[in-house]
């Protein structure tokens, strides 16, 4: 494995070393990702070409010499002048360009790969199906608040080159996605976090193993002086931390560890190299189990980075203000009885299950979107046992219709607003309307944002009905 990684940091790094005026590069994507790639190759005067299969791209970078298409015949990938292709997340490696390029040779590049050839930092990256946002902004403030300096970076929103033109710091948390892990090649981490493995994705993988060996690469680098955070309940990340050359620290909800993170009486205690840790769950802003996870990993990886008294208590003090990121089951309001929460980023079926275990019965449940090709009968239990009402919209809500037609009263409209309106009409004291729809959200709305907006205005908006 060392040599493979050797000799792709020697690829790699040739590609984007001694470049000339002559050369060029191929951005693949021009998203977020494409963008911030092709403003760091205008700040270093590197010449890119950009493909987009909208083709309604608009760039206007100084180096930026035209945009290609599919059936375009790139200007030679036999071309020694193209020197690599840097290919968005959202890109599959099947997309037939990508595959020109591996044919030809050409190195095939990730925009974090690319960006770990000049960053002097340590790396602390974190992936999983659910829980990466809320972990690695926990571990942001956790270091934040201590006074250590970090860049928040990856998957999050914002790409880790843009790191390469602001001010350098020690550490950089970085949220890594399956889609980004594909693309590893030599990036190392001083921590790897991985939170979970469940079903997502299947428009890109075939299996849940192929997801998984993605989610793999975020340790394949790194060597025994790092350090591997795992979820020890978890198969996947079990099976990872068995293959692992790091030194491997697990948590987990049920077992308890020698060197880990663990509960205990209300207590979350983490043991590492022969101290412990305890931090009051009760002192916690952050609510449910599977935000326990999320808070004992990143409590993990903040004590690897620093475990002096002093930022111990910093710590104990993030955890007492951090109440967590909009749209992860961010409670909306009460009215006349009725809980509404806003869980719209549980875009796959891991998350519904962890939502809908929050609560005891008496849901309406508003699920649907556009279909990642996921199984939902995992569902099915916990819909019968907790949910009064289903509310189906979206692209996907016959499919899901068909999984849950006997399993309790199910409704389908065609979108937010009639489904509002239809948990509104249905539910009464002691209830809870929650928005947690197991999909994507790419059928009605720009991003899981927008779409948990338009909920909350919505419910705002009936409820100011209601009262009138
Ligand atoms: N495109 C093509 N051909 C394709 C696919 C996409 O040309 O086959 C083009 C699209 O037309 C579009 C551009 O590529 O113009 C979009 O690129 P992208 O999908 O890679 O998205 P970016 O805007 O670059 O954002 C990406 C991540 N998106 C995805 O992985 C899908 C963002 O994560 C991330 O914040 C950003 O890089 C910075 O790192 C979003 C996401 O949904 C939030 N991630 C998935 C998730 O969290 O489940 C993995
Ligand atoms: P990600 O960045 O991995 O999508 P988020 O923190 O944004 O993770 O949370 C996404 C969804 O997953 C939300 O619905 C949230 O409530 C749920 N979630 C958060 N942490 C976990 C976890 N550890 N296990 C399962 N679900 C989780």
């Amino acid at each position: 494995m060392n040599t493979t990684a050797t000799e792709k940091t020697t690829t790699h790094r040739d590609a984007v070393s001694n470049v000339s005026i002559e050369d060029y590069f191929l951005i693949i994507g021009f998203g977020v990702t494409g963008k911030a790639l092709a403003a760091y190759f205008d700040k270093r005067n590197f010449n890119y070409y950009v493909l987009d299969d909208r083709e309604d791209l608009i760039c206007e970078g100084r180096n930026f010499l035209g945009s290609f298409t599919k059936d375009s015949e790139l200007c030679g990938f036999t071309d020694k002048k193209l020197r690599a292709v840097f290919p968005s997340p959202g890109v599959s490696l099947t997309h037939p360009v990508v595959q020109k390029a591996k044919v030809s040779g050409v190195p095939i590049i990730g925009e974090l790969e690319l960006a770990s050839f000049f960053l002097k930092g340590d790396f602390i990256a974190v992936t999983g199906t659910n829980g990466k946002s809320t972990t690695v902004k926990l571990i942001n403030a956790l270091l934040k608040d201590a006074g250590i300096q970090n860049g928040l970076k990856g998957n999050i929103g914002s790409p880790l080159i843009t790191a390469v033109n602001e001010p350098p710091k020690p550490y950089y948390v970085i949220e890594e996605s399956s889609f980004q892990l594909e693309l590893a090649g030599s990036l190392r981490h001083k921590v790897a976090v991985c939170l979970n493995v469940t079903p997502d994705h299947f428009e890109r993988y075939n299996s849940i193993e192929e997801y998984a060996m993605a989610k793999a690469n975020i340790i394949c680098n790194s060597g025994e002086d790092d350090i591997f955070v795992y979820n020890h309940d978890d198969r996947y990340c079990l099976n990872m931390s068995m293959d692992s050359r790091l030194k491997n620290i697990p948590f987990s909800l049920v077992h308890e560890f020698d060197e880990g993170a663990f509960v205990r009486d209300n207590m979350m205690i983490i043991r590492m190299d022969g101290e412990s840790f305890g931090f009051d769950l009760r002192q916690c802003s952050l609510k449910g189990l599977h935000n326990t996870e999320n808070m004992l990993a990143a409590l993990t990886a903040a004590l690897v980075v620093n475990k002096t008294p002093e930022a111990v208590k910093s710590y104990a003090s993030t955890l007492k203000t951090f109440t967590g990121l909009r749209h992860r089951l961010e409670k909306v309001t009460s009215f006349q009885g009725i809980d509404f929460y806003n869980d719209s980023k549980a875009t796959n079926v891991g998350a519904v299950v962890m939502a809908l275990a929050s609560f005891d019965q008496n849901v309406i449940l508003l699920a649907g979107g556009r279909d990642k090709l996921c199984d939902y009968l995992p569902l099915k239990g916990l819909i019968q046992g907790k949910v009064k009402k289903l509310i189906l919209m979206g692209e996907a809500r016959e499919k899901m219709y068909r999984c849950f037609k006997d399993t309790t009263a199910v409704e389908m409209v065609e979108d937010m607003a009639q489904a509002v309106h239809a948990a509104c009409r249905a539910a009464t004291a002691g209830d809870t309307v929650l928005l947690s729809p197991a999909c994507s959200s790419f059928d009605q709305y720009k991003d899981y944002k927008e779409r948990g907006d338009d909920f909350e205005n919505r419910v705002k908006s009936e409820c100011r009905k209601r009262e009138m």
